[in-house]
Parts: C-alpha cells; structure tokens; sequence
C-alpha cells in the first residue's frame, strides 16, 4: 500500500512539475558554441529594395545582410504581448478570422473573446478557443535585452539570457517575446496539445497539423506562414540562430531552432499568402517594420540571404 501510495505522490509531482515550467531558467551547456557572424550574402541576386519604400535606404548597400537587420531593428515600436491578442489576421476568401493550424472551416469572428473563448455562432456559448502561439517558442528564445528592461518601446542590444531573465512574457511585457511577426492566433488545441514548444518540422505526414516524437508538422496551408516568421526572427534579434536538422546544436531550450534545411522548402511549397501580405501591412502600421521575406518573396531573397546558411546578425555590428 505504501508503495502504491508513493508512487501515486510521484506522479502528481511529475504532472506539477510539467504543467508549471519552473520560473528559474536552464543556462546554455558550455559546450554549445556561439557561432560567428556569417553575413554573406550572394551576389548573383540583386533586388530593387526601392520598390517598397521602406527599404530605400538598402539601395547600393555593400552589406546588405547586416544593413536589413539594422533596418528592422532601428524602425520597430513594440506593442504590449496582451495588445498582440488584437493583431487579426483576416481570411482572404471569407473576410473572417485567419487562424493558424485551423483546418475545421469554422468562421471566427475578429475578436479575442473572453480568454481566447469565441462564440462562434452568437448564442453566448464559446465554440472556439485561441491562443496567442510563437512562432520561435519563449523556451527557445534564451535571449534578454542588454537593460534587462521587459517593457521595451524600441529595439536596444540583446545578448544571450544568463538564466536572471524571466523568458516569459505577461501581458505588460514588451520586447521580443511581443514583436508581432512572431505571434499568431492559433487553435488552441493545437497548439496546447501539440506544438507544445517543439520544433517545427517533417514528420512523415502531410495535410492536418500532427505531432510524431517531438516534432511537430503545421499542416501544409501553414508551413509557408512558420518559414517566415522564422527567417525574419533570426535576421531580427542576434544569437537566435536556424539550425539545420542534423545540427548537434539543434536541442530545444537553446538559442538555436530547427530546422533551416526544412524550412526553406516549406517557404517554396507554401508561398506568400495574401493573408500574409495583409497581416505584414498591419503589423507594419502597427509596429513599424516590415517582413522582407514576404515583400520579396518573389525576388528569391531566401536564396540571397541564406546562401552561407542561417545570417546570426550580433548587436558588434550596431
Ligand atoms: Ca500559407
């Protein structure tokens, strides 16, 4: 009885210690090394940035990796993660709520409900449950503002989380973990149940978002929607870095994220979406900063700027 009883205590532990990450943080093993600055980009693409005023000034930059994070980072105004609830991305075809990883149809309301809980078809019962989901999870994003300050207006330094600096945002927080490009409204259930904080990536099924081992497949409308959100995150804060899928660094709780070899396919079978576009010209009035990987999809800028793997632009060269 006694052994029973014990175990059960086990258990419950087991499950409180899941459900409640703990607050304190796991500092990056020694033996996982920082990598170099490798802003090179190819030089047999060239792309007229002028033809989207917000990048003019990238015309005749010799550096243009390094001169398009700058970029981002010198134009971006944080909003509040609880004001990034707000950030609607409507469906181009039924002028309703463009949810990620939904494939049920269902027409959701621009509206955040109570929670996150929607009443979908307005007889006061919530039908549909969101979520505000990262893209590059807060447990992977093991990065902290030079001022440790949580409430950023704009960009300063950023440089890796020495284990004092809470990863998680509230709802007051701003900085980072609140930059919008990296947040969606997702379905709930998926997002709880299976993305869960693991890396995106191919598990040998494709269609409806799934989960097999610790990876975690979007679903083939959404996979495109991930890529970018990505790509601009690592051109965005240094140190976040997209590692391929064989990569040693590619363990979840890190700086690193996985995997650039897969989401650069994802970013060719899924291209940019006018939800996307929509979405970037929101965020932009909202935030200020743009997306370059959907303004330019079509000039191939993947290729240009990933073309010696992930850009890991440092806060040296700001
Ligand atoms: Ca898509």
């Amino acid at each position: 009885m006694k052994k029973i009883y014990g175990l059960f205590i086990l258990i419950v532990m087991s499950f409180l210690l899941v459900g409640c990450k703990t607050s304190s943080i796991t500092t990056l093993s020694p033996s996982v090394t920082i990598p170099l600055n490798q802003n090179t980009a190819t030089t047999s693409i060239s792309i007229d940035w002028a033809a989207v005023s917000y990048y003019s000034s990238l015309e005749g930059s010799d550096d243009i990796i390094t001169d398009m994070a700058l970029l981002l980072r010198d134009t971006i105004s944080y909003v509040s993660y609880g004001d990034a609830r707000y950030n609607y991305a409507i469906d181009s075809k039924t002028g309703f709520q463009y949810i990620l990883y939904d494939t049920s149809g269902t027409n959701v309301p621009l509206t955040w409900g109570d929670g996150g809980a929607i009443d979908t078809d307005d007889n006061g019962v919530a039908d549909y449950y969101v979520d505000r989901e990262h893209i590059w999870a807060c447990n992977d994003m093991r990065i902290m503002p030079v001022n440790k300050d949580r409430t950023l207006d704009s960009y300063v330094g950023f440089t890796i989380n020495d284990g004092t600096f809470e990863y998680r945002p509230d709802n007051s927080s701003r900085g980072h973990f609140s930059d919008l490009f990296n947040l969606w409204n997702a379905v709930r259930s998926v997002n709880q149940k299976l993305h869960s904080d693991h890396f995106f990536g191919e598990t040998g099924t494709i269609g409806a978002p799934n989960l097999s081992g610790s990876i975690f497949y979007p679903g083939d409308e959404y996979r495109g929607d991930i890529a970018r959100s990505l790509f601009y995150m690592t051109l965005m804060y240094p140190y976040l870095t997209l590692v391929d899928e064989d990569s040693e660094n590619a363990n979840e709780g890190t700086i690193y994220y996985g995997f650039l070899n897969i989401l650069l396919e994802w970013n060719r079978e899924d291209p940019v979406s006018e939800e996307e576009i929509e979405r970037n010209e929101t965020i932009y009035e909202t935030q200020g900063n743009r997306n370059p990987f959907i303004d330019f999809y079509d000039e191939d800028i993947v290729a240009l700027i990933f073309s010696s793997g992930d850009p890991n632009v440092l806060d040296a060269s700001s």
